[in-house]
C-alpha cells in the first residue's frame, strides 16, 4: 500500500489499520505505528513489564501470561533491564517482544542510552535486532558522538527513538530541573526546556516527562506542541494521577506496577483504559 497525504488524513481515512501491519513498517515511524494502535485500540496504555521475580523461568512465564491478559488494553509493552540482564536479551526478552508483536502490540526497550557513540550504536543494534520497535535515550549524552548514531540507525530501520526529558522521581530536580545558560540566547533556561529543544531539533518520536510533575508536562507540551508525543510513567504508586497528566499534555501513559501487582491485572488495565477513554478518545 502506498501511502498519502498527511498522518492525520490517512488515519481519518481509516488507513491506520495498514500502518499496524508489521510488514508496512518501512513506510511508517515509530510514532505514526503507536499512534495508529492507540487509535484502534483506544487506549493510551503503555504496560511497564518490570515483573522481577528470584525464578527466571517464572519471570518469564508470568510475564508472558500478563502481556497476554492485558493485550487488549495496551497500545505497546515497555521492558527494561530489569528484565533484560535476568532473562537474556537473545533467549528471554526476545521472546516476550515476539510474543507481544503476536498480539500486535510495539514494544519499546527502556535501556536510558547513554554512552559514546560508537557503544550506543551496539547497544541499540543489540535491542533493535532483538525485535523493539524503539529505545529510550538520555539526552545528557548530548549529540555529536553520543545520540546521532542511535538516531542514525533508529531511521535506517524504521525504529523510534524516546528521550528523557524530565524522569518522575524527586531527584529529577537536580539534573532535569537544574538552570543552565541558553547557547543561544546566554539567558538562564530549565535544562528539561533545553532537551524539549532539543528532541525537536533531533526529531524525536517522543519524550519522557514524569506524571508526577503535571506542570512540566504542560511546559514541555507548549515547547513541543504535538510535534512530539509525550510519554508519561509515574501515575499510581509513584503518585501521578492519570486525568491531571492528559490533561497537562501526557500522550501516553506508562504504567508498570498499578496493573502487574494488581490482583487481576486485566481488570486494572481494563479500568485504566476505561478512564483514558473518556478523556482522550471521549468514549
Ligand atoms: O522518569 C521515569 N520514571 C519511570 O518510572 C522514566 C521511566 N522510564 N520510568 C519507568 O516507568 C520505570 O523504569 C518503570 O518501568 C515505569 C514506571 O513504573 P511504575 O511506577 O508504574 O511501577
Amino acid at each position: 500500500m502506498k501511502l498519502v497525504g498527511t498522518e492525520s488524513q490517512r488515519i481519518e481515512a481509516g488507513e491506520f489499520v495498514e500502518l499496524v501491519c508489521y510488514g508496512e513498517r518501512t513506510v511508517c515511524t515509530f510514532k505514526e505505528t503507536i499512534e495508529a494502535h492507540s487509535r484502534e485500540k483506544e487506549t493510551n496504555i503503555v504496560l511497564a513489564l518490570d515483573l522481577f521475580l528470584p525464578d527466571r523461568e517464572a519471570q518469564l512465564e508470568k510475564s508472558m501470561a500478563i502481556l497476554e491478559s492485558v493485550h487488549d488494553n495496551i497500545c505497546a509493552v515497555k521492558l527494561n533491564r530489569q528484565i533484560v540482564l535476568p532473562l537474556g536479551l537473545y533467549s528471554g526478552a526476545d521472546k516476550i517482544v515476539a510474543r507481544a508483536h503476536g498480539l500486535n502490540v510495539p514494544a519499546i526497550m527502556d535501556a536510558k542510552i547513554n554512552d559514546v557513540g560508537h557503544t550506543n550504536a551496539a547497544i541499540a543494534t543489540c535491542y533493535f535486532d532483538a525485535g523493539f520497535d524503539a529505545v529510550i535515550v538520555s539526552p545528557f549524552v548530548g549529540w555529536e558522538d553520543g545520540l546521532q548514531p542511535v538516531f542514525e540507525l533508529a531511521r535506517a530501520k524504521s525504529k523510534g527513538v524516546l528521550v528523557l526529558c524530565y524522569m518522575s522521581h524527586k531527584g529529577a530536580a537536580e539534573g532535569y530541573g537544574q538552570m543552565v545558560l541558553d547557547s543561544k540566547t546566554g539567558k538562564p533556561k530549565a535544562q528539561y526546556e533545553v532537551f524539549a529543544d532539543r528532541a525537536l531539533t533531533w526529531r524525536a518520536d517522543g519524550l519522557i516527562v514524569g506524571a508526577t510533575y503535571p506542570e512540566k508536562i504542560s511546559r514541555i507540551h507548549e515547547i513541543v506542541k504535538d510535534e512530539i508525543s509525550i510519554y508519561s510513567p509515574g501515575v499510581g504508586v509513584q503518585g501521578g494521577d492519570i486525568e491531571v497528566a492528559i490533561k497537562a499534555g501526557a500522550r501516553y501513559l506508562i504504567i508498570g506496577r498499578s496493573i502487574y501487582s494488581a490482583g487481576d491485572p486485566r481488570e486494572a488495565s481494563r479500568m485504566f483504559r476505561e478512564r483514558v477513554r473518556k478523556l482522550i478518545f471521549k468514549g
